[in-house]
């Protein structure tokens, strides 16, 4: 079906063929705008912005662009197509027709899942909401844009569901989405990361690189859902979600390379050199990228975990690429080989059911897909003829979810002393004085073409356009 954008609410999913629902969710829209317009990037609600709105579903040209105020961005449900005679893809009924309908003994897990996937969304966006002020280009700025209004986007993707399919319970959670702000104190975000404070463009890189990288993830876990509302949603929210990601790679990238070429000019490596010069030193980079891996990695939940056993078995949520990776879409006998804390400074190997170690499963294919970014940006680093390398610490390292939670170790993977970690932390993460550095270079470039003395310009501009196009015109 396409998207039908004389609505009031662009949809793809017959809406005005359920007047209850349309008008519980035309009721739920100004609370939306209003929660925009406070946490939102407000500041630059009269700024147009060269946007992408989406325009179907197919792969191809399923975006159109232009310049669009965000309050008036037609945020919409979207759902991908449907594939006929779709079955479960895997647990203990595999084989049977998937779900139109939620099965009342699930009710409450899915609930549980959809809450906490729409609650990252908004969460995003409050956490971003003052970066545009100190944009390093107008380039940088409408990527910000673009990612915001697409996390906006996402939420309605998950209230719909909730209002769809949850009753008066999804009702009250959709406003539950919008009372839950990043970072307070009374009512925060539900997981860690997502109250973590983003004011600088490093960190909205990694974050984008890291963070966003687990919303794939978890959208493709979801995406293999029995649950097929579920399961179209998120297949369509992957298609946006890749332009997030790539945000952040080739931010992190350009940071990388105008490094290297301030490298080249003064013949040094040297930190305070390169400090005053105003660019991003390279253990300095590392430092973040250790900060937000080791933070994004707590998201997949813990090694061992029930809720996971239960998602798989019950057909609730399956494997990235569940479908054409595995053989075994079951997993009843199969086991896990761990090696966790022996609580005594050593290791112990356990063995484990598979259907309780799938969050670790997809953590490690989480950690193969950052791999590859890393991959890159050691090649731009080689090719400059510099022996600095970028590595991600190992998954032990600082942990607050799992079996490594609060367990001391380097960012090999060592456990040792609580008092020499104590004493290293700072070798490993941003320091105070790295975070006021960093802050110290995130002054506001707005000039079409030109970019922040710390970042290289991109490879080519949005869309194919040139880089001194005017992406966001200040209002
Ligand atoms: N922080 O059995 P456990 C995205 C909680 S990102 C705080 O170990 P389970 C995006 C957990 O909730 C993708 N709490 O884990 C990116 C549970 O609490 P309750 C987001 C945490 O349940 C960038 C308890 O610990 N999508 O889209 O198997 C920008 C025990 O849990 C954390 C999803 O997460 C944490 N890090 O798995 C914008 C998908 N980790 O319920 C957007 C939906 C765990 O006992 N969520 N806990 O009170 C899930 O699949 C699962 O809820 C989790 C946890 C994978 C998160
Ligand atoms: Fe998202
Ligand atoms: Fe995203």
């Amino acid at each position: 079906m396409s998207i039908d954008y004389s609505e009031k609410i662009p949809n793809n999913v017959d809406l005005s063929g359920n007047k209850t629902l349309q008008r519980a969710l035309e009721h739920w829209q100004p609370h939306f705008l209003d929660w925009w317009r406070e946490m939102g990037p407000n500041d630059f609600a009269s700024s147009d912005v060269y946007l992408r709105t989406a325009v179907g579903v197919d792969a191809q040209g399923w975006a159109s662009y232009g310049a669009v105020k965000m309050p008036d961005y037609r945020w919409g449900i979207f759902l991908a197509d449907a594939i006929p005679d779709r079955r479960i893809g895997f647990g203990d009924s595999v084989g049977e027709p998937v779900w139109q309908q939620v099965p009342g003994e699930f009710r409450s897990q899915f609930r549980r899942l959809i809450v906490t996937q729409g609650d990252t969304e908004p969460a995003s966006v409050e956490q971003q909401h003052l970066l545009g002020h100190t944009c390093p280009s107008l380039y940088d700025l409408r990527n910000l844009f673009q990612v915001n209004v697409e996390e906006g986007r996402h939420l309605w993707a998950m209230v719909y569901l909730l209002h769809a399919h949850f009753g008066r319970d999804g009702r009250e959670e959709a406003e539950e989405l919008l009372a839950r702000h990043s970072g307070d104190a009374d009512k925060p975000r539900i997981l860690g990361t997502f109250n973590e404070p983003i004011s600088d463009w490093l960190s909205f890189f990694c974050f984008t690189y890291f963070t966003d990288r687990d919303g794939k993830f978890q959208l493709k876990s979801l995406a293999e859902s029995s649950f097929d509302p579920l399961a179209r949603t998120c297949r369509f929210m992957l298609t946006e979600e890749a332009h997030h990601m790539f945000v952040g790679e080739t931010g992190i990238s350009r940071v990388v390379k105008r490094t290297l070429e301030v490298m080249k000019q003064l013949g040094t490596d040297e930190v305070q050199a390169l400090r005053g010069q105003g660019v991003v030193d390279l253990p300095l980079l590392q430092r973040y990228l250790n900060f937000w891996f080791s933070s994004s990695l707590d998201l997949f939940g813990s090694e061992v975990s029930s809720n996971a056993a239960s998602s798989f078995a019950n057909g609730i949520k399956g494997r990235p690429d569940e479908t054409t990776q595995y053989q075994d879409h079951v997993c009843a006998d199969a086991t896990y080989e761990l090696t966790t804390p022996d609580g005594k400074g050593g290791l112990k190997q356990e063995t484990v059911n598979l259907r309780n170690a799938m969050n670790e499963v997809l953590r490690e294919a989480y950690v193969r897909d950052c791999e590859i970014g890393l991959k890159r940006w050691n090649m731009q680093i080689q090719k400059a003829g510099c022996d600095f390398r970028l590595k991600l610490p190992a998954t032990r390292f600082r942990r607050s979810i799992g079996v490594w939670a609060d367990v001391p170790t380097d960012p090999e993977g060592r456990i040792i002393a609580r008092e020499e970690h104590a004493r290293r932390l700072p070798e490993w993460l941003p320091t105070p004085a790295d975070r006021a550095y960093v802050m110290s270079l995130m002054q506001r470039v707005t000039a079409p073409g030109k970019m922040a003395g710390w970042l290289a310009p991109p490879d080519r501009g949005i869309n194919n356009l040139g880089l001194d196009y005017e992406y966001v015109r200040l209002g």
